[in-house]
Parts: structure tokens; C-alpha cells; sequence
């Protein structure tokens, strides 16, 4: 099958996984600077403070994107490096991303841009951050004047990148930035996360989504009631959370009446809603795997907050270097559902791929081909959802580069290029190349 015509084949990062330059321009500090240098939190001691070295090596990634026949580029804008610590508009860090943005459109490439994939202003954060309802404000802010720079030359918005991340395990399970552990104020983030991006919606008005990482979740045993409970509180709290206000201005009954412990619904006022409902122009879709939920005793448990009683079972399917368990037939779920359950909107995949233990040769190559395997599995579950009607119009690999990959630092790669940190050499590796092929056949082999 040929996809369809103008379908996107990108790749994406995000400012703080690979621009390095954490002290330069202007920029100011963010949650995960502080949280990265402060020993324990990230695997290795590792920062983000040269990352990918991606903010001096643009146009070596300009012309790999090309090499790679890519014609999308998700990429993130940093808040610290656009607004300065008195609030001022930092015009160094404008010229950045106006050359990003000019340099793609030069080759072609259509650029995604996503405001917010996690780097909160430090100064922000000490004033409560996201549990701070007044976040959601200044993030607003930000997104009018990034708007009012870029506004003319870029098409695709996307508020946020996964609220869930920057929420919950942000600010209650505590393995990301700012790390704290304080469930009633994860509960306020996720409100305040989902204001902020109906508040940025309603500045940048057209051609705007948002990106949400969703999963399918089954119960272990269907016959028991309380795995099927389990499941219906992680499906709750991992999809329909985001989902429903986002797409249908409403937060689902039962979630409500799963965080009320939390307070959650003391952070909604009139008028929310309406904000955070009002139509999107298309939807963002990040997919690595799916959830397979016991409420029963057993099984490991990711920091579900208000589910501390659901727990994740392994199907004993092969796992990725992350130990998430391959699950290409999810995304194909993942798309159906959201077709038959949720008002129809374009989707784009804005993420999905592997990491596994990648060895380089003495060139730089990586010959991955479990990485390959991956992408093409999941683009065929990708192809399957577009024959039953899906509106998928574009693929994002995760990620362009190998890069800081959060709490697990350098250890974790995720690039279709690999990149060697001593030198910041860049080269596709085999599953980058094989994506090059299907990009400009825009169909997978036979
Ligand atoms: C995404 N999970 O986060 C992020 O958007 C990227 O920045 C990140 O590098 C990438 O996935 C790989 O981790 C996720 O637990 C965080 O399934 C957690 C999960 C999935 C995605």
C-alpha cells in the first residue's frame, strides 16, 4: 500500500533532549537544569547542559534532515531560552528558531512546533510551577509572543507535549523535573497544564493540537471485576484524562471521582472547560507501548496516582532497551478508538520508536536492524488504520538524534542518527536509512 498523498514522514526532538548551549544567549535556567544537576535524579550525573550540541550544529541537522528525505520536523521551542528571568522577550533566543524555521522551509521540510515539552522556567517553578494556577497565565504569554515571531511561517502548533509526563511524573511520582512527590499537586498540574494549552489555543486560534501519549490499557484477566476495574482507572488516568476535556470539554465522571481525594476538582472554575474544549484543528499522537493491568497482587507498579492499586503484568512480548514491551498492534487500537470514540480530527504520529543497545563501528554506524523492525512494524499498524478510515496524516520517528533522554541521561538511544558525544558526529544508522527509503517511496516495502 502507497500512503496517502502529502503524507509527512518526520522525525522529532525536543529543546531540551538535544540543544545544548544551556548557558548561552541568554538562556535562562529550567526545571530540568536544576533537577539534571542534582545528583541521583538522572542516570550517570548526566545533564542536558551540551546535550545533542544541536543549538551550534542546525545546519548539520538541516542538511542530515534532508539527507534523510524527511519533509516534517517536530521540534520544541525552549521557554527559558525565548523569555528571560524578568519576563522580557529574549530576541537572541527568537533567532534561533527563526533560523531553525527558515532553514526548513528553504529545504522543504515542514516544520512542527510544539511550545511546551517540559522545560518550565526554574523561576516559574519556584513560585509553585504547574500546581500554581497563575503557570498557566504566563505560559500564555510565552505562546503569544513565540506566536507573534513565528506565527507567519509556521503552520503546525502544538501547545503541549504529554500534560501526563509534565503532571504526573513531574509532580507526582517524581522521576521527572521539578521531582517532587506531591500527589495533590500533580492533580493541580494536570488542570493547570490542560488551562494552559486552552488559553495558548485560543492566542494561536488556527492550526492548533496537542500531543498526548496514549496507550491501550487491557485488563489482565477480563473475568475478574477488579483487574477490570484496575484497567478502567489506568485508562482513566492515562488517556481519557487528557482526552476527554481536550476533545469533548469535559473531564470524565469516574476520573473526577478517582483524584477526588486529591482535590482535583478544586482547581476547576467556570469557564475552564469551555477553554480547554474548544476545537483543535488536528491531534498528536506519541505511542511506545501498551498496559496490561492486574488489580489483583503481583506485577510492578508505574506511579499510577489514585490507582496505587492497579499493577502492570508483562505479556512476555520482546522489550526495548527502556524494558517497554513491543506492542505494534496497540497503535493500531490506539487509532481505532479514537476514531469510533471521540470526535474526528486529523491525527499525526508525533512520536514513536525504540531504544535498544546500539554499538557503533569504528564510522559511526549502527546496524540496528531491531530498530528497523519496530518502525516497520508500527507503520504497518499505522497503514491498517488509515485502510479503516483513520485521518493519519503524518509519521514522527522519536527521535532524529540520539539524545538526553530524560532520567535515564545518554544511556538511552532513541535516534535514527546516531551520535557520537565526544565528537557530535552525526550518522544515520541502518533504520535511519531504511526510513529515508520509505519516506520517499511513501510506502513500505512489499
Ligand atoms: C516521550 N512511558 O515520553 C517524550 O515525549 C520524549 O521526550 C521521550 O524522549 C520519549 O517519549 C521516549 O521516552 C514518554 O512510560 C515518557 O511509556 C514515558 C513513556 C512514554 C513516553
Amino acid at each position: 500500500m502507497v500512503f496517502p498523498e502529502g503524507f509527512l514522514w518526520g522525525a522529532a526532538t525536543a529543546a531540551y533532549q538535544v540543544e545544548g548551549a544551556a548557558a548561552e544567549d541568554g538562556r535562562c535556567e529550567s526545571v530540568w537544569d536544576v533537577f539534571s544537576r542534582t545528583p541521583g535524579r538522572v542516570a550517570g550525573g548526566d545533564t542536558g547542559d551540551v546535550a545533542a550540541n544541536h543549538y551550534h550544529l542546525l545546519d548539520v541537522d538541516l542538511a542530515l534532515m534532508t539527507e534523510l528525505n524527511l519533509n516534517a520536523y517536530r521540534f520544541s521551542v525552549s521557554w527559558p531560552r525565548v523569555i528571560d528571568d524578568d519576563g522580557a522577550v529574549n530576541r537572541k533566543g527568537i533567532d534561533f528558531y527563526e533560523r531553525l524555521v527558515d532553514g526548513l522551509l528553504d529545504r522543504d521540510i515542514t516544520p512542527f512546533l510544539t511550545l511546551y515539552h517540559w522545560d518550565l522556567p526554574q523561576r516559574l517553578e519556584d513560585r509553585g510551577g504547574w500546581a500554581n494556577r497563575d503557570t498557566a497565565q504566563h505560559f500564555a504569554d510565552y505562546a503569544q509572543v513565540v506566536h507573534d515571531a513565528l506565527g507567519d511561517r509556521v503552520q503546525n502548533w502544538t501547545t503541549l507535549n504529554e500534560p501526563y509526563c509534565a503532571s504526573l511524573l513531574g509532580y507526582g511520582a517524581g522521576v521527572h523535573a521539578p521531582g517532587r512527590r506531591e500527589p495533590r499537586a500533580a492533580a493541580a498540574a494536570v488542570h493547570h497544564l490542560l488551562l494552559a494549552h486552552g488559553l495558548a489555543r485560543s492566542i494561536i486560534r488556527s492550526n492548533v493540537s496537542i500531543t498526548l501519549n496514549l496507550y491501550p490499557v487491557d485488563p489482565v484477566n477480563p473475568d475478574d471485576p477488579v483487574d477490570v476495574d484496575a484497567a478502567r482507572r489506568v485508562d482513566g488516568l492515562q488517556n481519557r484524562l487528557f482526552l476527554d476535556p481536550v476533545l469533548c470539554g469535559r473531564y470524565p465522571a469516574d476520573v473526577l471521582a478517582d483524584l477526588e481525594p486529591l482535590g482535583f476538582a478544586d482547581h476547576i472554575r467556570s469557564g475552564d472547560l469551555a477553554l480547554i474544549g474548544a476545537p483543535l484543528d488536528s491531534l498528536g499522537v506519541n505511542y511506545y507501548t501498551g498496559h496490561h493491568v492486574t488489580g489483583q497482587p503481583g506485577g510492578t507498579t508505574p506511579e499510577w496516582i489514585g490507582s496505587e492499586h492497579a499493577h502492570n503484568v508483562s505479556r512476555n512480548l520482546p522489550t526495548t532497551a527502556m524494558g517497554w514491551e513491543e506492542l505494534p498492534e496497540g497503535l493500531f487500537t490506539v487509532l481505532n478508538r479514537l476514531h469510533h470514540e471521540y470526535p474526528r480530527l486529523p491525527i499525526h504520529i508525533t512520536e514513536n520508536g525504540a531504544a535498544y543497545d546500539d554499538v557503533a563501528d569504528h564510522r559511526g554506524f549502527v546496524d540496528d536492524p531491531a530498530r528497523q523492525r519496530y518502525f516497520e512494524q508500527h507503520l504497518r499498524a499505522v497503514e491498517k488504520a488509515i485502510e479503516a478510515g483513520v485521518d493519519v496524516r503524518g509519521y514522527f520517528a522519536w527521535s532524529l538524534l540520539d539524545n538526553f533522554e530524560w532520567a535515564e541521561g545518554y544511556a538511552k538511544r532513541f535516534g535514527i542518527a546516531h551520535v557520537d558525544f565526544d565528537t557530535f558526529d552525526r550518522t544515520p544508522k541502518l533504520s535511519g536509512r531504511w526510513y529515508a527509503t520509505v519516506a520517499r517511496a511513501n510506502a513500505l516495502p512489499e
